[in-house]
């Protein structure tokens, strides 16, 4: 910002001068998820390690480290890993161990850089599923992605 000082005497004599304002920010928001919620689903029969199942963002109005935001989950799944800067959540492995239709449940806070941390949490669904659609109507079935389709007829019509 630049001031001018002038006077109004003949000639006019004037100065100039330059004034820096720093702006300070207070970090006074927590980040905020854009839903309280998220839900996603897999067949655990066509999971791949690294397939990408649903993106968490949380958004902070700050400015500056005050509102850069880094993710985690507050605790450790073995089926899941979340990108901490990204938000995104992929599948830490191929889901072999899953034999049965199932429900995680987990909980990723959000935290922003400010010199005093604020954070959120926000929840995380994930459905898995095993069941073929076609399948469906066998009840108790298998459900492991390294039984091919013919095996879990045979176990049925045995
Ligand atoms: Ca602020
Ligand atoms: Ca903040």
């Amino acid at each position: 910002m630049v001031i001018v000082a002038s006077d109004n005497g003949i000639p006019q004599r004037k100065n100039v001068t330059d004034i820096k304002i720093k702006v300070t920010d207070i970090n006074d928001n927590a980040p905020k998820f854009t839903k309280s919620s998220y839900t996603g689903s897999v067949l655990v029969a066509n999971a791949k390690e690294g397939d990408k199942v649903l993106t968490v963002s949380a958004q902070d109005p700050d400015i500056g480290n005050n509102s850069k935001i880094i993710y985690r989950f507050s605790n450790v799944s073995p089926h899941l890993n979340l990108d901490g800067d990204t938000g995104v959540i992929s599948l830490a492995s191929d889901l072999s161990s899953v034999t049965e239709n199932t429900m995680i449940n987990l909980t990723v806070i959000a935290s922003d850089h400010g010199e005093v941390p604020l954070s959120s949490a926000g929840d995380v669904n994930l459905n898995g599923f095993c069941s073929y659609k076609d399948l469906d109507y066998i009840p108790g079935y298998i459900c492991h992605k390294y039984i091919p389709l013919y095996k879990i007829y045979d176990l049925f019509i045995m």
